[in-house]
């Protein structure tokens, strides 16, 4: 039952982020920033910048969130407005914290179908990078996928299911299943179209051209089994993407899994290199590293 945010197991170690002392145990703000004229420009340079680049390279169900939610009315969006819209297509909603928050609290939101998103947007300084995710990342990235009834299930479950990784001690094993998918995910629309659905690609303008496009990444279909087996690195391009057929089969593929029975099989790190291309892998593209073997971001 996740109505009320459950005890944690005092045997499951979170790191410790100190919470700021206007949020609850919640971790929810009281209400959203009142954003400056300056903070809207920004939002919308961000948004004008996505759009040169991703129609013919962002999933169908991406543009079609956006379109759906009408995010691009002008400034950063209120989130009130927002839930509504939302919660009338598939029952989520938009809700602020301050900044990351413990895996916990996040899982139980998600379980709620509730979406953590930032309540503060980067600088002209950060406009290309930013540490931690902000509330264009959040709300464009993110939520658009959320307006599709499968996605929406989707990361539901997966929000269940931290919970139990949490308990066997492989939150980074699901932490790559997140990756790999709600972050870095491609589709393959109509078994033929490769186009990206993660939010990490969709809301920068570079990976969102080479996660679809470039030679140097490894392409390979997607099997949940192997993705919570493979390390992953933050704060580069990826050299390994992985395809879903459709959202009923990421679904179908994490709801379908004994995970308490996979957890027991995991070793404590994990086995394959976010390079590797291995055996039962079946490859829709082998990339040629070019990226990494010229020293990637260095
Ligand atoms: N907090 N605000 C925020 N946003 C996240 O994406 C997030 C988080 N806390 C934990 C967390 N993600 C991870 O548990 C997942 O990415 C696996
Ligand atoms: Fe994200």
């Amino acid at each position: 039952d996740f109505s009320v945010l459950p005890e944690l197991p005092a045997d499951v170690f979170t790191a410790p982020l100190k919470k700021p002392a206007h949020v609850g145990h919640d971790w929810l703000e009281p209400k959203q920033t009142a954003y400056t004229s300056e903070d809207d420009a920004i939002w919308n340079d961000l948004f004008a910048r996505q759009m040169d680049v991703l129609p013919g390279r962002a999933a169908s169900a991406f543009m079609a969130g956006l379109e759906k939610l009408d995010l691009n009315r002008g400034g950063v969006p209120e989130f009130g407005r927002l839930s509504e819209d939302l919660s009338a297509l598939t029952g989520w909603s938009v809700v602020p914290v301050p900044m990351l928050i413990p895996d916990h609290v996040f899982f139980w939101h998600l379980a709620n179908r509730r979406f953590p998103a930032g309540n503060f947007i980067r600088t002209r300084e950060t406009f290309d990078y930013i540490q931690e995710p902000d509330v264009f990342h959040d709300v464009f990235g993110h939520v658009p996928m959320l307006t599709d009834p499968v996605f929406a299930d989707y990361m539901q479950e997966y929000g269940k299911a931290g919970w139990k990784a949490m308990r066997y001690n492989h939150l980074k094993a699901l932490g790559a299943l997140y990756w790999y998918t709600v972050e870095f995910g491609l589709i393959l629309e109509q078994g033929k179209d490769l186009r990206a659905y993660g939010a990490g690609v969709l809301s920068g303008p570079t990976e969102a051209v080479y996660s679809v496009e470039a030679r140097s990444p490894n392409r390979i279909m997607l099997n949940v089994d192997r993705v919570m087996r493979t390390d992953y690195v933050i704060s580069d391009l990826q050299p390994t993407y992985f395809v879903i057929e459709s959202f009923e089969d990421l679904f179908r593929q994490t709801v379908e899994r004994d995970f308490d029975r996979l957890y027991r099989s995991l070793g404590p790190s994990f086995t394959y290199a976010n390079t590797a291309v291995i055996d039962v892998d079946n490859v829709y593209d082998r990339g040629t590293q070019e990226y990494l073997l010229r020293g990637g971001r260095g």
